[in-house]
C-alpha cells in the first residue's frame, strides 16, 4: 500500500520540498495550533450553519464537487484568521521554491472549506492543474499548489484524501490507477496535506458518518486566472485590515514581473497604478 510522508510541524522549508520533489505530497503533522484551529471552527460556524447546496451546473460537476459534500468559499471574509494560514511562513517558503522561479508573483487561487459527510463516494482521481489549458502543454512546471488542513481527523472511513505518490512524475498522468498505489492522508486535526498541482488526487468516500472537514488554501502562478473570484468576498475597506502580503496573495496589488525570461504585466491595475497605492 502507498503512503504518504508525514514531516513534523518545526520542519524546515527545504526538507518539505525535498518529499514534494521527491512524492509529489508531504504531511506536515500539527501543522496549525490547537488555539488556530478552535478559532477558525468557530468563525466558520455561522456559514457552515447556513450552507445551502449549489446548483454546480451540471451532473458531471455535481458528481465531481459531492453530493453529500459541503463547499464553503471566500473564507477570509468569513473567519478572518483565516489571513494567517495563507500568510504562514512555513507555506510562503515552499511556494517561494515551487511556484516563485515560474512567476515572480504568486497569489491566492481560491480558499475552501471541503466537509464530507456519510454516503460520500470517493471524488474521481485528479490533478487540480486540469483546470488551466496550459496543463497539457507538456512542461512540467505546477500551475497551483493544494494545501489542505485537516479541519477534524481525516480517517480512512470518514474521507481522508487519496493522493497517488509519484504520480507527479508520470509521463501519462491518466494512465489506470492500480489500487495499491493509492495512498491515504490520513492525519490528526490541525495537519496538513500538501498536495502539487500534477499529483493525482480525490476525496475519499465517508463511509462511517463522522463529517470530514478541510481547509483549502491554494496558491497559483500570478498571471493566471484564479478559480476564486476574491473581490466579490472582499473590499477595500476589508484589505485595509490585512497585512501587505496578504493583501498581495488576495489579488490588491499589481502584477508585473520583468526579469527578460518571463516578463508579464502590468495585470491587474486600477486607474493604471498598482492597488497597493490605495493601501499607502
Ligand atoms: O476533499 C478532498 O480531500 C479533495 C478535494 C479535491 O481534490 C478537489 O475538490 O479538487
Ligand atoms: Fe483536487
Amino acid at each position: 500500500m502507498a503512503e504518504i510522508e508525514h514531516l513534523p510541524s518545526d520542519s524546515q522549508v527545504s526538507d518539505i520540498v525535498d518529499v514534494l520533489e521527491q512524492h509529489g505530497a508531504a504531511i506536515v503533522d500539527g501543522f496549525v495550533s490547537h488555539e488556530w484551529l478552535k478559532q477558525f471552527n468557530s468563525e466558520i460556524q455561522t456559514s457552515v450553519d447556513d450552507y445551502e447546496p449549489y446548483d454546480y451546473g451540471g451532473r458531471d460537476a455535481a458528481e465531481f464537487m459531492g453530493y453529500k459534500t459541503v463547499r464553503i468559499g471566500g473564507l477570509i471574509s468569513k473567519a478572518p484568521c483565516y489571513a494567517e494560514l495563507i500568510s504562514d511562513s512555513r507555506l510562503l517558503g515552499v511556494m517561494d521554491h515551487v511556484l516563485k522561479p515560474n512567476c515572480g508573483q504568486y497569489r491566492l487561487n481560491s480558499s475552501e472549506i471541503i466537509e464530507i459527510h456519510g454516503g460520500e463516494t470517493a471524488q474521481e482521481l485528479h490533478i487540480d492543474d486540469m483546470i488551466w489549458p496550459v496543463s497539457s502543454w507538456n512542461d512540467d512546471r505546477i500551475l497551483q499548489f493544494n494545501v489542505m488542513i485537516a479541519g477534524t481527523d481525516f480517517t480512512e472511513t470518514n474521507g481522508a484524501t487519496c493522493v497517488v505518490p509519484g504520480s507527479h512524475k508520470w509521463d501519462d498522468v491518466w494512465r489506470e490507477v492500480q489500487p495499491d498505489e493509492i495512498a491515504r492522508a490520513t492525519m490528526k486535526a490541525g495537519s496538513a496535506v500538501l498536495i502539487p498541482g500534477r499529483t493525482l488526487h480525490g476525496g475519499g468516500a465517508n463511509t462511517d458518518g463522522t463529517p470530514r472537514r478541510a481547509i483549502v488554501a491554494s496558491y497559483l502562478l500570478g498571471f493566471l486566472r484564479a478559480q476564486e473570484n476574491p473581490y466579490l468576498h472582499t473590499s477595500v475597506d476589508m484589505a485595509r485590515g490585512w497585512s501587505a502580503t496578504v493583501r498581495s496573495l488576495m489579488g490588491y496589488d499589481l502584477y508585473a514581473y520583468y526579469d527578460g525570461d518571463m516578463d508579464a504585466g502590468p495585470l491587474g491595475y486600477h486607474n493604471y497604478r498598482s492597488p497597493a497605492e490605495l493601501f499607502d
